[in-house]
């Protein structure tokens, strides 16, 4: 017997639990100005989401999944991407969607029911809620990059659920097969509703997944937006200049319920959510930004404010907006409507007309 192949998947952590910059860190941690986006995004897109969660609460939001505690995986990829590539969200992001130009009020208006806010503009795909479609989704979209020569790459995202799907492991396959421009990031918040990481595989990392693909495959500190950024720059950079396909497993917690429909205290040990927002991604960076003196309270309680300022904003610019007639709901799915749907239009349309 002899052993023909060993793989090795590396962790990356450049900014410790503890604050702690490691020695070998990338550029971007001296970078002031970038440092302060990322936290500066990081914060509204947790106001946000605490606004969005009480909107759900008072009936004025349909279900919404909370993105508390994951923001540095969401910002670090906004950050990172360039806008000719093309970004496959799933239905847990909003801090890539901010940094690509998307609206607050929009991120509202799919939540409440409303599919206009679902067209997230070039090269961003619309929210996917099956969960486990983003990767092949991101697969094809690379494929027609590489088909039309374009120099450009493709990321998706799905959760650490998502990887048990046969789905995924099609993605994969066929990006190493193809040498696809595509990047899948995991976001491994350690839960998929009320399955945990550890009862929904015996594999070790869910990075290694990537390996039967013939794919690179690591694991990321997900509370460290300083890791997400660089290694996200790094698998972006050889989707672009070497044509090949990268996953990434970014480790995370989920503070929060799964959506606002479930109750995560029937199943959830409060003390593992305790310990582990001591990781959690926005005081780890502002302990960094205050030892560099580059935040203070005062620069902090600026931003704060004028986050939830525009966070207000969304909020009466979405419950501003008019609702679409009933008859919307069959125009989002069909470039040419069936016959048996427009059967069911038409006597929507008749019903709208008698009812005034
Ligand atoms: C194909 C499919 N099966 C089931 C569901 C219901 N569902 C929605 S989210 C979810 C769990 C997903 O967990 P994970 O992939 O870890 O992502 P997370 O929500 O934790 O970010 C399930 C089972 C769905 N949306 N799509
Ligand atoms: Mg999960």
């Amino acid at each position: 017997v002899k052993v023909i192949e060993h793989f090795d998947i590396s962790y990356y952590q450049y900014l410790n639990e503890k604050s702690e910059l490691a020695l070998d860190a990338p550029a971007i941690a001296q970078d002031q100005a970038a440092l302060l986006t990322l936290y500066r995004q990081m914060l509204l897109t947790r106001l946000f989401d605490a606004k969005a969660i009480a909107l759900q609460r008072t009936g004025k939001l349909g279900t919404y999944p909370s993105t508390r505690g994951q923001e540095a995986v969401f910002v670090g990829m906004g950050h990172t991407l360039l806008p000719e590539d093309v970004f496959v969200p799933y239905y847990r992001d909003v801090g890539t969607l901010l940094a690509r130009g998307v609206s607050l009020t929009q991120v509202l208006l799919y939540w409440g029911g409303d599919e206009r806010g679902n067209d997230f503009g070039k090269n961003n795909f619309p929210y996917s809620v099956p969960v486990g479609s983003q990767p092949l989704h991101a697969a094809g979209a690379a494929f027609a990059l590489k088909y039309r020569e374009l120099p450009n790459a493709a990321l998706g995202v799905c959760g650490d659920g998502a990887t048990s799907q046969g789905d995924f492991y099609e993605a994969m396959n066929i990006a190493g097969a193809w040498q696809l421009p595509v990047v899948f990031v995991i976001c491994n918040n350690q839960w998929a509703i009320s399955v945990s990481r550890t009862a929904q595989t015996a594999a070790k990392t869910l990075a290694q997944k990537a390996i039967a693909a013939g794919i690179p495959g690591e694991q990321v500190d997900g509370n460290d937006v300083i890791a997400v950024t660089a290694r996200v720059a790094a698998a972006l950079q050889a989707a672009r200049e070497k044509r090949e396909p990268r996953v990434l497993e970014m480790l995370c917690y989920r503070q929060h319920d799964h959506t606002t429909a479930d109750d995560a205290s029937r199943y959830e040990p409060k003390i593992q959510r305790e310990q582990e927002w001591a990781k959690e991604p926005i005081q780890r960076l502002r302990l960094y930004l205050e030892a560099k003196k580059w935040l203070n309270q005062a620069a902090h309680d600026e931003m704060e404010a004028t986050s939830v300022q525009a966070v207000e904003i969304a909020v009466e610019q979405y419950l501003a907006t008019p609702p679409q007639p009933a008859t919307s709901m069959f125009d989002h799915l069909y470039a040419n409507l069936p016959p048996i749907y427009q059967a069911q239009r038409d006597l929507l349309v008749n019903k709208e007309v008698s009812h005034g």
